[in-house]
């Protein structure tokens, strides 16, 4: 297959254009390298060291003989995506691209503004790209799971039978999620299924949840071929962030009583994920949906499992909530679409962990303390910036 992957720079769709490019299938990535633009506004860096795209293109050349095209542009420039699909003329375009940090989101009014303009605008101009130069090009799109809150039913994937008064209909779950980041991943579904009901294009909704590990089988084959690794209160995802601490020897940040319940996922269950997506496309003029998580675990339990498997004895901190959330929830969720075509998960285990502290020693010298403390305040319109 041809696969244009947008987003082809960050931390996952660069695993995810090797992962497809070793697959044997057609890679062209697609970046306006906004994700590094927000490390350099908050003084950040990646804790493992990344190269260039350009470089890691070139590297991925050097040692597989397999070419990966590249598009530098932004998405939300209508005339640039048309041009890039009309050029590569992608079987399925995976999609990545957006700002997807909920406390980036949750800055002040400019970033949660730029955060629903840069996604919900970008998808727009997808669909419209798919709908008028090639409504067959399957849409796969990366959602999430914190889209759909905590509510207080089983979560279904995507759809949901009700009855009502006596009558019965199948509806897009409701959501209620927790931050304008997550917002904009709502709106997103609604624009893709309203277009894949009027044009009759096929699209994927991929709801995954946070994901967490730093190397699947292709970037550990060279250091230049490394995807970035998070370790800040904004773009540091949980784990990641335990580990990180775990290692520096800090307490470990969990926010409020630490009964919030996530979904969770292993980088390379991410890869192998979005592979079979492509894979087994969905039918035309349908919205499938699929739960992308493999495990629920409490933020509590992610802290217990990280402090037990770390060689140096680490506390486990309780800090106020900056965040708006629910606690004690209930959480029981549907995830098995892709567990049927084929994923067989890693689960969260000792021997991931154990490396994880490997990469993180590495490259501790690079951390930047402060930059772990959260900083961005939920009940705030506009909170400090702290960078
Ligand atoms: P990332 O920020 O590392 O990668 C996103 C990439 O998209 C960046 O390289 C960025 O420069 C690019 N981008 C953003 N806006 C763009 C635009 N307008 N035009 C062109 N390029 C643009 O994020 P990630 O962690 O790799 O996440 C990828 C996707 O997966 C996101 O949509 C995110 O919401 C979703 N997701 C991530 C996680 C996670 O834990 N990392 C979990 C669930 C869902
Ligand atoms: N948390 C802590 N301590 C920390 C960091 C986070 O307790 O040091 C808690 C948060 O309060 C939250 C949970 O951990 O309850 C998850 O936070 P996170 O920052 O790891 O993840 P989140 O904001 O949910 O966002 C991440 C990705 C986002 C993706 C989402 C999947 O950044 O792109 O969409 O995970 S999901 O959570 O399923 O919506």
């Amino acid at each position: 297959m041809k696969i244009l992957i947008l987003g082809g720079d960050g931390y996952l769709g660069w695993p995810t254009a090797l992962h497809l490019s070793d697959g044997g299938h057609e890679v062209a990535v697609l970046d306006n390298f906004a994700r590094r633009g927000y490390d350099f506004e908050m003084g950040v860096d990646s804790l493992v060291p990344i190269d260039t795209l350009q470089a890691r293109i070139r590297a991925w050349r050097d040692l597989t003989g397999r070419e990966i095209a590249c598009y530098i542009g932004d998405l939300t420039d209508a005339d640039f995506t048309c041009h890039v699909v009309r050029e590569f003329g992608p079987d399925t375009i995976v999609h990545f691209a957006e700002q997807r940090a909920a406390p980036y989101s949750m800055v002040d009014r400019k970033h949660a503004v730029y955060t629903q303009v840069n996604n919900v605008v970008g998808t727009m101009n997808v669909l419209y790209a798919i709908a008028e130069i090639n409504p067959d090009i399957h849409l796969v799109k990366l959602g999430t799971m914190g889209a759909y809150g905590e509510p207080n039913i089983d979560i279904e994937e995507g759809w949901l039978e009700i009855e009502h008064k006596g009558r019965k209909d199948r509806v897009l779950f409701p959501k209620r999620p927790g931050s304008f980041y997550h917002l904009s991943k709502v709106h997103d579904s609604h624009n893709i299924e309203f277009a894949c009901r009027i044009w009759g294009i096929r699209a994927t909704d991929l709801n995954q949840g946070i994901v967490y590990g730093q190397q699947t089988a292709e970037t550990a084959l060279d250091d230049r071929l490394a995807t970035r690794y998070d370790y800040d209160a904004v773009f540091g995802t949980v784990l990641n962030r335990f580990v990180i601490q775990s290692v520096l020897g800090l307490p470990l940040t969990v926010y409020g009583n630490g009964s919030q319940v996530r979904g969770i996922i292993e980088i390379r269950d991410t890869v192998r994920c979005l592979q079979l997506a492509c894979e087994n496309p969905a039918d035309r003029g349908e919205f499938r949906v699929f739960n992308q998580m493999t495990q629920s675990l409490s933020i509590t339990q992610m802290a217990e499992t990280i402090a037990r498997v770390s060689p140096e004895k680490v506390s486990i901190d309780h800090l106020a909530n900056p965040r708006v959330e629910e606690e004690g929830h209930h959480y029981n969720v549907v995830h098995s679409g892709l567990v049927d075509l084929g994923l067989d998960p890693h689960l969260l285990s000792d021997t991931l962990i154990e490396s994880l502290f490997e990469i993180t020693k590495r490259f501790a010298d690079r951390v930047r303390p402060e930059a772990m403390v959260p900083t961005v305040d939920w009940r705030r319109s506009a909170s400090p910036l702290g960078w």
